[in-house]
């Protein structure tokens, strides 16, 4: 949506007047949703010539309405009464084209939902539950019957945040038809909540809201299969509280921050790192690292390689995106399969979070 800026005949400031999107959507018709408690006036601009104007407006629930208008050069004034309009949230349209339906009062409709291309239950709140291998593509189809569909009200939002890079993509089957696929490769083990919303192209916004819900599960942790035989080795410790690597593979991965259950690196600009040697070796394809946390503040790392050892030295199979990761209990890298009895984890100098950059601090390592 945009604020266009017409509101010089608007006399009360509490008025709000938003084009509803339309101009730049697939239905032609301008649009407006407006909010106000007391009677204002309002100047939209003609934005096409026409012989003649046709102008409704309708109160949210109410019936559309030929308010009088007067012309003042090239813009349409309207004095509207949000009492006599029935209501506070009001829609103007101006000049609708014959195929926009102004009797829609129903969102759009799920069509079906496939997951790595096949059927799924067609249910607005999927429930995936807990699973080894959860859909590494999740595609919604929906129609909407009476409306365009309005692709800039799409939001895709994965555990609380906003999906706004390419693992969202839209299929367009018709105007009124889309298909949506989210991307959840490399999806982190644990709970997940998604939610998709999307309106038709019209100015009440009919809106769906679609839901699905799934438990990532582990498969066999190396590490933890055989910790009475693992060696852990570190680069540092945290000055003398913090001299036990042991909890970095007890199995335990729970809440806490001191050394029973964490591992603290010294605290300076240096590199840090955690090297595990397992007894024989093992096809490892992701290194998951669970941060120490202290109720919901996660020290999680934004610079982190996984090496594993080449020649007499180290060869990096994984590095961090450069925006970092968001703060969590854990986070997985991935990378291409390689069979090796020794890994470590590598931060460069000044890895560590955003408030403490020279620090590592881990509870946890695994290996699958
Ligand atoms: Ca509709
Ligand atoms: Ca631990």
């Amino acid at each position: 949506m945009t604020i266009r800026g017409f509101l010089t005949h608007v006399y009360v400031m509490s008025a709000l007047l938003i084009a509803a999107g339309a101009a730049t959507g697939p239905v032609c018709a301008d649009m407006y949703i407006l909010t106000t408690n007391v009677p204002v006036r309002v100047a939209p601009p003609i934005q096409q010539a026409s012989e003649e104007i046709v102008i409704l407006i309708k109160a949210k629930g109410g019936k559309w309405q030929r308010p009088e208008y007067e012309l003042e050069g090239d813009r349409i004034v309207l004095s509207l009464n949000p009492k006599e309009l029935g209501g506070t949230e009001l829609f103007l349209v101006i000049n609708p084209p014959p195929e926009l339906d102004l009797y829609d009062e129903k969102p759009p409709v799920l069509l079906g939902i496939k997951g790595d291309g096949q059927p799924l239950p067609a249910e607005t709140v999927l429930e995936l539950g807990r699973t080894l291998t959860p859909p590494r593509v999740l595609e919604w189809g929906v129609a909407d019957r009476e409306n365009a569909l309005d692709l800039g009200s799409l939001k895709v939002v994965l555990d609380g945040e906003l999906v706004i890079d390419d693992r969202v993509s839209v299929t367009q089957v018709s105007k009124c038809q889309v298909g949506i696929s989210l991307n959840l490769a490399n999806l982190e083990y644990g709970s997940h909540h998604l939610s998709v919303k999307i309106a038709d192209a019209f100015p009440q916004s009919n809106e769906l809201h679609l839901k699905a819900t799934v438990t990532k599960l582990a498969t066999t942790n190396w590490v933890q299969a055989e910790a009475d035989t693992v060696e852990v080795k570190v680069d540092s410790h945290y000055m003398t509280s913090y001299p036990l690597v042991a909890p970095l593979i007890d199995g335990f991965s729970g809440e806490g921050s001191s050394n029973d259950v964490t591992w603290a690196s010294a605290e300076d600009d240096q590199p840090h790192w955690i090297e595990i040697k397992l007894p024989q070796p093992r096809p490892v394809k992701e290194v998951t690292v669970y941060w120490a946390n202290t109720g919901s503040t996660f020290h999680t790392s934004q610079n982190i390689e996984i090496q594993v050892p080449e020649g007499g030295g180290w060869k990096t199979v994984y590095t961090s995106p450069k925006k970092g990761f968001t703060p969590a209990r854990c986070t997985t890298f991935f990378f291409d399969e390689v069979t090796t009895d020794r890994f470590r984890v590598y931060q460069p100098a000044g890895g560590g979070t955003v408030q403490r950059p020279d620090l590592m601090w881990v509870a946890e390592v695994e290996a699958r």
